[in-house]
């Protein structure tokens, strides 16, 4: 388990984090993706100077050894708001996305896939669902007038059945039609003081399954073809989805005690410490 927020000051409940001026985090995860990030993050910046929120972009590679670093470098020379993070010994789209937002104190949390098959230009939109008054904002490409680009039959049945198994874990008014989207954003403070899980690649089910949410919006995009580079995803990845679906299913409709959360901040403050020492 891995907690979502490193205990910043100010940021245990909704009224603190809606009272401190917006601040938009988004991270970016990666491994071997450096013939991507550079593109990518030219269309970030463009997009995210649309958005008209103070923002920072932080990428977060598991040693990937393939040169980001050095791409990386001169990016945040020109831009200071975009920095690298490099994870030592450590292994997993969902953990890696968790350290980046435990390493900022933004109140509103995003993430995107760095091979640009999340089109940057729907980050003023996704935003500006945010703005409107969503908790979150979700990249949907099955919401209407969203595509799965080009897959193939088989997959896409692979795909629709695995979204059907979420229905039993996403709960009614707040339900998501991609739910397996790793485009998003979300209010900080709904994922204040809830452990969520550092395995596996899909972060946004458990947030559906257990954040506190008042209001989801989706909004449509059509998903990309892979820029550069190897997909990840594999049969370990849809054995960690089976993992967190079953533990979702034993938790579904048992809130976090009073105890458990306090446990929860207790190791955010560890691992802010741990951050800055
Ligand atoms: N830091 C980190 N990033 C990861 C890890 N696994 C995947 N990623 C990143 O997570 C994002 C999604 O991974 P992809 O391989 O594109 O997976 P996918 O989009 O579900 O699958 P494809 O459609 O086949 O590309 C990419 O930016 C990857 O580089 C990991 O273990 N650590
Ligand atoms: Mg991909």
């Amino acid at each position: 388990m891995q907690t979502l927020d490193a205990g910043l000051p100010a940021r245990n409940s909704r009224q603190s984090a809606s009272a401190r001026p917006a601040k938009l985090a988004l991270v970016i995860p990666t491994l071997h993706e450096a013939g991507n990030i550079l593109p990518l993050l030219v269309r970030v910046r463009a997009a995210l100077a649309r958005c008209n929120v103070p923002h920072e972009v932080i990428v977060v590679d598991d040693d990937s050894g393939d040169g980001i670093e050095a791409i990386l470098a001169g990016v945040a020379a020109e831009d200071s708001r975009i920095r690298l993070i490099v994870r030592h010994g450590e292994r997993g789209l969902a953990g890696a996305v968790l350290r980046g937002w435990a390493e900022s104190d933004a109140t509103h949390l995003g993430v995107m896939d760095a091979d640009l098959q999340h089109p940057p230009e729907l980050l003023p939109s996704l935003w500006a669902a945010i703005q409107a008054g969503a908790d979150l904002a979700v990249g949907s490409r099955y919401a209407s007038g969203g595509s799965l680009g080009g897959w193939k039959a088989s997959r896409h049945l692979i795909s629709r059945i695995a979204i059907w198994m979420t229905l039993p874990v996403q709960r009614s008014g707040i339900r998501a039609r991609d739910p397996m989207s790793g485009f998003f954003m979300v209010r900080r403070a709904c994922i204040d003081g809830i452990a969520l899980q550092a395995a596996g690649f899909k972060i946004l089910l458990e947030i559906l399954a257990r954040a506190d949410l008042r209001s989801v919006v989706e909004v449509p995009f059509t998903f990309g073809r892979r820029y550069a580079g190897a997909s990840k995803a594999g049969p370990r990845t849809a054995f960690d989805y089976l993992l967190l679906l079953l533990r979702l299913y034993r938790q579904k409709g048992r809130t976090p005690s009073p105890a458990e959360r306090e446990q929860a901040r207790a190791v955010l403050e560890e691992r802010q410490e741990a951050v800055h020492h």
